[in-house]
């Protein structure tokens, strides 16, 4: 029984993708560097007391998570392998580097 289990669940984060956090706070995100792969999911926290975002120009990512007030939590899907930098529109030295596989 415990095997079938541990297999539905391997199956289960191939298909649907393993979810990654990242916190916004004290003006960067945390931490700055995350390793996906395709289909995995990023929620953004917003630890601080005021609006962040979060953004890639990467063209096969594009993501822009809008204004995000303090406690909201927003979740992107990482559609494409590579390398690519997500900033935030309010601080520009807000940077998180992902590498997607
Ligand atoms: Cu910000």
């Amino acid at each position: 029984m415990k095997k079938i289990i541990v297999a539905s669940l391997v199956i289960a984060s191939a298909l649907f993708g393993a979810e990654h956090i990242i916190d916004q706070k004290g003006k960067s995100f945390a931490p700055g560097a995350l390793n996906v792969a395709v289909g995995d999911t990023i929620k953004f926290k917003n630890s601080d007391p005021f609006a962040h975002n979060a953004y890639t120009d990467n063209e096969a990512n594009e993501f822009d998570t809008g204004m995000q007030s303090p406690g909201k939590d927003v979740e992107i899907k990482v559609k494409a392998a590579g390398t690519f930098n997500v900033e935030c529109a309010i601080h520009p030295n807000m940077i998180l580097k992902v590498t997607a596989k």
